[in-house]
């Protein structure tokens, strides 16, 4: 298969690099990618069961609550692009210390994101106490939670320590709202590392899964400032059918709606079909159809599924590779919401 190829030649690349002494993973407030030195095979020894638990407790986890796979790959994301992917976003709060997860955007992240990290954790401490980091389990269960709901499969490389610092003071900048311009986007994503076509497969990926709260969108379908009062990007019918999933969202903020429409719990290319016909849900969704450096890849991988399956799974493997944290610094958590 081709996606198979392509990653074949990027972890060539990167096996060059990863013979180089571990550096800090971060410069200044800003991330950098900073090769690290991470291997396939790290818990061999030292923990061969871990494969087989992360394996067991996700597809256990996911079969009884399938909005998991949804809320894991947006913990990941969080994590990753908030201080480098190293659990930061697992860190609870105490009362000196407001953490990454309380910071407003966290808000909505579900549940059981944290709840499979938890139940693999408790699994691992008991085979192998003291190994595993919680940075790894997250990469680890995301890679296998996007498999599971039909996604590529791609090699996680391993040997991430859980970091030491988690505040939500760094959250702002790191991520993009739904109302944050394309400019900006794709700045916030070059700071990172990656390309434009690496990041519209990466918001395709995330968004052919999972739901997205009616205040995300609501000022699309209520007094938009057009004549119709409505988004004129939204798809009309579509438009009719979130003003009644979203009646009454101020008064039941849990209302929500699929981020893919068509087929909400399969991870496939069907975001880029939907966004042509103009069903895509946050305006920074439509907007990729929008802007003329986007348009021509939204429209490849609408028409191309392993064309945006060979960029997700790269771009995928690039994310569980920014910020890491290895030797001093940083730590294997024994649980995952707290320090040492
Ligand atoms: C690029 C700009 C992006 C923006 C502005 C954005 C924004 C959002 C928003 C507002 C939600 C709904 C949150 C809520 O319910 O209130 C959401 C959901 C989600 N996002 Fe993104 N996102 C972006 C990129 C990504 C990427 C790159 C990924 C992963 C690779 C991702 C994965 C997800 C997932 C899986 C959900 C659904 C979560 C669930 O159902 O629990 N997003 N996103
Ligand atoms: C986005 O901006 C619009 C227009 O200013 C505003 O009505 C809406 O509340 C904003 N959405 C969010 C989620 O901040
Ligand atoms: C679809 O993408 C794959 C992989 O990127 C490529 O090899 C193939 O030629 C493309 N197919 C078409 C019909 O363009
Ligand atoms: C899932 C989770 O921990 N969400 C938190 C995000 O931040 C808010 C606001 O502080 C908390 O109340 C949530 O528990």
């Amino acid at each position: 298969m081709a996606w198979r190829f392509v990653l074949f030649l990027f972890l060539s690349s990167l096996s060059a690099t990863i013979a180089q002494p571990a550096q800090p993973a971060t410069v200044g407030h800003h991330h950098r990618t900073v090769p690290p030195r991470l291997t396939l095979n790290y818990y061999a020894k030292t923990c061969p069961q871990f494969d087989q638990i992360v394996e067991d407790t996700v597809y256990n986890k996911q079969s009884t609550n399938p909005t998991t796979a949804a809320a894991t790959l947006r913990l990941f994301f969080h994590d990753c692009m908030v201080d480098g992917c190293d659990a930061s976003i697992l860190i609870s709060s105490t009362p000196t210390n407001t953490a990454e997860r309380d910071q407003d955007i966290n808000l909505s992240l579900a549940g059981d994101g944290f709840d499979v990290v938890t139940r693999i954790k408790n699994a691992v401490e008991l085979a192998c106490p003291n190994v595993v980091s919680c940075a790894d389990i997250l990469s680890v269960a995301t890679r296998n939670l996007v498999k599971q709901v039909g996604g590529p499969f791609y090699q996680v490389q391993l040997g991430r320590k859980d970091g030491l610092v988690s505040m939500a003071s760094h959250v702002e900048g790191n991520l993009a709202t739904v109302n944050t311009s394309m400019d900006q986007m794709i700045e916030m994503f070059k700071e990172k590392g990656f390309t434009i076509e690496e990041m519209v497969a990466l918001t395709g990926g995330g968004h052919t899964i999972g739901f997205s709260h009616c205040n995300q969108f609501s000022n699309r379908i209520f007094n938009y400032g057009s004549p119709s009062g409505v988004d004129p990007t939204l798809n009309p019918v579509f438009a009719n059918r979130l003003k009644q999933i979203c009646a009454n969202y101020q008064a039941n903020p849990t209302q929500a709606a699929f981020n893919d429409p068509m087929t909400p719990g399969t991870f496939d290319n069907m975001y880029f079909q939907n966004l042509r016909k103009g069903l895509g849900l946050l305006g920074t969704d439509q907007a990729l159809m929008n802007d003329p450096r986007t348009k021509p890849i939204v429209n490849t991988f609408a028409a191309n599924q392993s064309a945006f399956f060979d960029t997700f799974a790269q771009a995928m493997v690039k994310t569980s590779l920014v910020g890491v944290k290895t030797g001093k610094h940083g730590q294997v958590r024994v649980r995952c919401d707290r320090f040492n």
